[in-house]
């Protein structure tokens, strides 16, 4: 993405045309190096203007991570840790309709999506990583050694250091706050670079965080892009101890090549290509509004969602007709409408590949059962990011349609005959974040659910979630799990303590 920079001089007082994004370092709002546009998707108006942190301002930030670290912070107990968390928690809903207000301004999401999926889940994300440090234990075992004497070995658990924490646009403080409150939950200290796209509710949360008590340079926010900005200056940081991430499997390359010299751990989320497969055996209704929903959420920008739908023959007609008639219905509007269901895609210039996508499937045969299209609204709207809801039929497994990620409203829907062919095909791809089956038998719905080569396998529910349990992918969706004690595995170091009793 080429971002439209504008001098700004560190010392620059904050611009007047528009709202002045600042990075969050040790305590304190500072300028960056230069600043660049935010853009609402709804309309293409101008919001504010985010202040690139360069390599003084990144330098600084992992300064005061380290130098928090070794303060009180890194003195302080599971409990008093646990308590400040649940405090940020009940902060984070006392600021609740802020949160929405910045969220919504920068995504253009629905108003009801943002306050009962995003903002919702910030605060559930820190109460649960507080309940899950206060009850983790500790590996302990009674070593029997000859002669009748034991030793006790025991497993501390130690902070990892100083995390890079780096997140997408598509939910900015769902996925920030996911890794954020394990990060801290574990006694880490933190620098944060939110997505270029969505600078304003981490920035926001960095007030909150440090009314709710969180001590100066434990959570530092820097501002900017990925290579030769921000991103890259942090993940090539010699003071940087891990790097937690969540965008693109390429991003993620790009990552792991600039930790590799220094050997630094990575916990990766990464894209999906995630398949539904429709037994005929299903419930339909459910069924079909389960994968509307799966596909069209956030305007199909989760890395969840659903982009290849496979139905068994014998049903396949209805599903499509029903699934069409779901994506007509959809309501795209201002994002305080609350009769609108979908918002536009983050950025014209995400439009532009999605858009790219709808090309290439007409190339490559597709037929349009609903959507394709760029809407038009007839007033302001019609500067934003729009894109219509659609769905295609007559592709296959070899389309490059339907073996990359969109990330858009979008998924191509494909017949299939038996059992093992559904698994063999929803399988086909290099990707392996999620899948759901749709079916009333319960044994197949165990069988096909076990056998997807995935991180998450619904069965008649989509994006249904328990803070407890392992999140994340395989192949190219990522490296690790996250949630839960999994969380604490990446987010801690352990020391064993081995003694002759
Ligand atoms: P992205 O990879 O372009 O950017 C994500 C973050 O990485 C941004 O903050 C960006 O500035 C930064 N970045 C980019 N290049 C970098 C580099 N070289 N070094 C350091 N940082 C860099 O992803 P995106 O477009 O923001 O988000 C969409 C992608 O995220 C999709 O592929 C989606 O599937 C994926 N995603 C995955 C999950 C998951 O849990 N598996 C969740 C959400 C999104
Ligand atoms: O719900 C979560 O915890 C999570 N990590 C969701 C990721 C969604 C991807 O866009």
């Amino acid at each position: 993405m080429t971002p439209q920079t504008t001098s700004l001089p560190a010392t620059a007082p904050a611009p007047r045309t528009a709202r002045a994004i600042r990075n969050f370092i040790d305590g304190e709002f500072v300028d960056g190096v230069r600043g660049f546009d935010k853009i609402d998707p709804v309309d293409g108006s101008l919001i504010g203007q985010v202040h690139e942190a360069g390599a003084a301002e990144v330098d600084r930030a992992v300064a005061a991570a380290r130098a928090a670290l070794d303060g009180p912070w890194g003195r302080m107990s599971v409990g008093e840790r646990a308590r400040l968390l649940r405090g940020v928690a009940d902060a984070i809903e006392r600021r609740f309709d802020d949160l929405v207000a910045a969220e919504v301004g920068d995504t253009g999401k629905p108003e009801t999506l943002a306050r009962d999926l995003d903002v919702a889940r910030a605060a559930a994300n820190f109460r649960s990583f507080a309940d899950t440090v206060s009850s983790a234990g500790l590996d302990s075992f009674l070593t029997e050694l000859p002669g009748g004497r034991t030793a006790l070995n025991y497993a501390l658990r130690k902070p990892l250091g100083v995390v890079a924490i780096i997140v997408p646009w598509n939910l900015p403080l769902l996925l920030l706050t996911w890794k954020l409150a394990p990060a801290l939950a574990s006694g880490n200290t933190v620098v944060v670079k939110p997505s270029e796209e969505t600078p304003s509710s981490a920035t926001l949360l960095a007030e909150i965080l440090a009314e709710a008590g969180v001590p100066d340079g434990v959570v530092n926010v820097v501002h900017g892009f990925g290579a030769g900005s921000a991103g890259e200056l942090l993940t090539t940081h010699p003071g940087i101890d891990g790097v937690t991430f969540t965008g693109e499997s390429s991003t993620g390359s790009a990552i792991m090549r600039a930790v590799a010299p220094r050997v630094r751990p990575v916990s990766f989320e990464l894209g999906g290509k995630n398949a539904a497969v429709v037994f005929a055996d299903a419930d339909l209704d459910t069924a079909i509004a389960g994968l509307a929903r799966s596909t069209y959420l956030n305007t199909g920008q989760v890395c969840l969602c659903t982009e290849r739908i496979y139905v068994e023959r014998a049903v396949f007609d209805d599903v499509a007709a029903g699934l069409a008639e779901q994506a007509a219905r959809l309501r795209l509007g201002r994002p305080e409408d609350p009769a609108t269901t979908t918002g536009p895609l983050i950025s014209q210039a995400h439009r532009d590949k999605v858009r790219s996508y709808f090309e290439l499937a007409q190339q490559e045969g597709a037929t349009l059962l609903a959507g394709g299209g760029i809407p038009s609204f007839g007033d302001a709207l019609d500067g934003g990011s729009w894109i219509e809801p659609t769905l295609w039929t007559g592709l296959d497994n070899s389309h490059r349609t339907v073996r990359e990620e969109v990330f858009g409203p979008v998924a191509a829907l494909i017949p299939f005959d038996t059992e093992e062919e559904a698994v063999a095909l929803a399988n086909d791809t290099d990707y392996g974040l999620a899948a759901v089956t749709w079916t009333s038998d319960l044994s197949r719905g165990h069988r096909v659910a076990q056998r997807m080569r995935v991180g998450m396998s619904w069965v008649n529910t989509w994006y249904l979630r328990d803070l407890r349990s392992p999140f994340g992918g395989v192949g190219l969706s990522g490296i690790g799990r996250e949630g839960g004690h999994h969380s604490l595995e990446f987010y801690t170091e352990p020391t064993n303590v081995c003694v002759q009793l």
